[in-house]
């Protein structure tokens, strides 16, 4: 038994945008396919041999094989034009010829055909409704669900980016494949009696790009929680016996360090950032509530002292900052220094932590814009929610988990925070 030798030189030779004119019946409709919008023509040379009497077409999408019992065309032509394919969807071709005795060639080189590109739809800000104001300081901002013309495309990725309007500083600018219409603006991102304007874009699974939404703004209210505006709220500021820098001088005294009362919790954690350490001033602290993230007995690590956020204001955009913290009680031998932000989840920051000796303070490194930057962009502030934990074994909870612990309240109508996609959100700024 001798085999067809393989088809050759197979082309693509037509490539024309199909009319509802073309429509008839000697065309070849191509299977599964309901968006009747392109039509191909396919050709390739004649095979020599006398005993050759027709040729099969394959066709296959990126994500198939091909189904050889299952030709889309069969002749004895050695041109075919097949229609119905959709305009966005990729499609490869090989050709097998067969003889009389009904043996086959292997495939042919094969071609491709590609879609197009279907941008996704604009984006719309949907919450806070646009310039509402008198805003708690951890709002969910809200978006439109994802739109397009392709529709076998999908959601993949939002982009969030909230500018400060007097002086258009970005605070923030994360993308985030979790938070795809519905994102918890981070602890310590907007201060009190502030306009901002936010805007977003999709990015989706085929890599096509949206637009920016139209900008939606928004001005923040007071934070009642912190009435002498130092930075700290009031019910965690600590007394003037605390000194956890063990320097002589009370912490609540210092300037380049800032300590806080652990929330709900007997303890102190506090952070340092001293000449030459990159950083102007730390212009906010505050000790999160845990329940916040999730279920604190389902969380994946135990943390004594809870997470602090704090807001470094560095002295050069793009910087880094070498700073330390301390601890009311020595952090356990296991223990990791971890961070927990919207895009990443949780995360082991160990590679850029030393502990003392004593695991009574982490000295550890931030970069603006870099590792360790809840903000994600480099503005000369550093935000960083940070605790030292123990792993507990419990799976890392998944977003939608806390979702559940906090209801949904909406940014519009009620002061909680929740109901959205997190970073760490706190209660005291509400
Ligand atoms: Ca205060
Ligand atoms: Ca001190
Ligand atoms: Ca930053």
């Amino acid at each position: 038994m001798k085999l067809p030798l393989l088809p050759d030189n197979l082309t693509l030779i037509t490539r024309t945008w199909l009319g509802l004119f073309l429509l008839m019946g000697f065309f070849l409709l191509l299977p599964r396919l309901c968006h009747a919008t392109r039509q191909v023509t396919l050709a390739w040379d004649a095979n020599q041999e006398t005993t050759v009497v027709g040729y099969r077409v394959f066709c296959r999408q990126a994500s198939d094989g091909y189904n050889y019992s299952h030709p889309i065309w069969d002749s004895s032509a050695t041109t075919c034009t097949l229609i119905g394919l959709d305009e966005y969807t990729d499609y490869a071709f090989v050709v097998r010829a067969y003889d009389d005795s009904g043996n086959r060639s292997a495939d042919s080189q094969e071609v491709w055909f590609y879609g197009q590109t279907a941008l996704p739809s604009q984006p719309e800000a949907t919450s806070p409704g646009n310039n509402f104001s008198d805003l708690f300081l951890t709002p969910v901002l809200q978006t439109a669900v994802f739109t397009s013309p392709d529709p076998n495309d999908r959601h993949l990725q939002t982009q969030w980016v909230v500018t400060r309007v007097s002086d258009g500083l970005c605070v923030l600018d994360v993308t985030s494949s979790t938070c795809l219409t519905e994102l918890d603006v981070p602890p310590l991102v907007l201060e009190e009696n502030t306009q901002y304007s936010w805007v977003v874009r999709y990015t989706s699974v085929k890599g096509a790009l949206s637009d920016w939404s139209s900008p939606s703004g928004f001005t923040t209210g007071e934070s009642e929680l912190d009435e002498d505006g130092n930075g700290i709220p009031d019910d965690q500021e600590v007394g003037m016996s605390i000194d956890l820098d063990n320097n002589g001088i009370a912490d609540a005294e210092q300037n380049d360090l800032r300590c806080v009362n652990v929330f709900e919790g007997a303890g102190q954690i506090a952070v340092e950032a001293p000449a030459g350490s990159g950083v102007t001033r730390i212009s906010a602290i505050e000790s999160t509530d845990l329940t916040t993230i999730g279920a604190v007995d389902r969380l994946p690590f135990d943390l004594p002292l809870g997470l602090v956020s704090f807001r470094l204001e560095m002295e050069q955009v793009g910087g880094i900052a070498r700073v330390q913290a301390y601890f009311s009680e020595p952090a356990p031998q296991t223990a990791k220094w971890l961070k927990y932000d919207m895009t990443n989840g949780w995360q082991d920051y160990s590679a850029h932590a030393v502990f003392a000796a004593d695991r009574l303070s982490v000295e550890f490194e931030i970069q603006d814009g870099g590792f360790g930057d809840a903000d994600g962009v480099a503005n000369g502030i550093i935000i960083d929610p940070s605790g030292f934990g123990v792993a507990t074994g419990a799976a890392t909870p998944a977003e939608g988990d806390s979702h559940s612990l906090t209801g949904s309240s909406s940014p519009a109508s009620s002061g909680g925070g929740g109901g959205g996609c997190f970073i760490s959100t706190s209660t005291f700024w509400n």
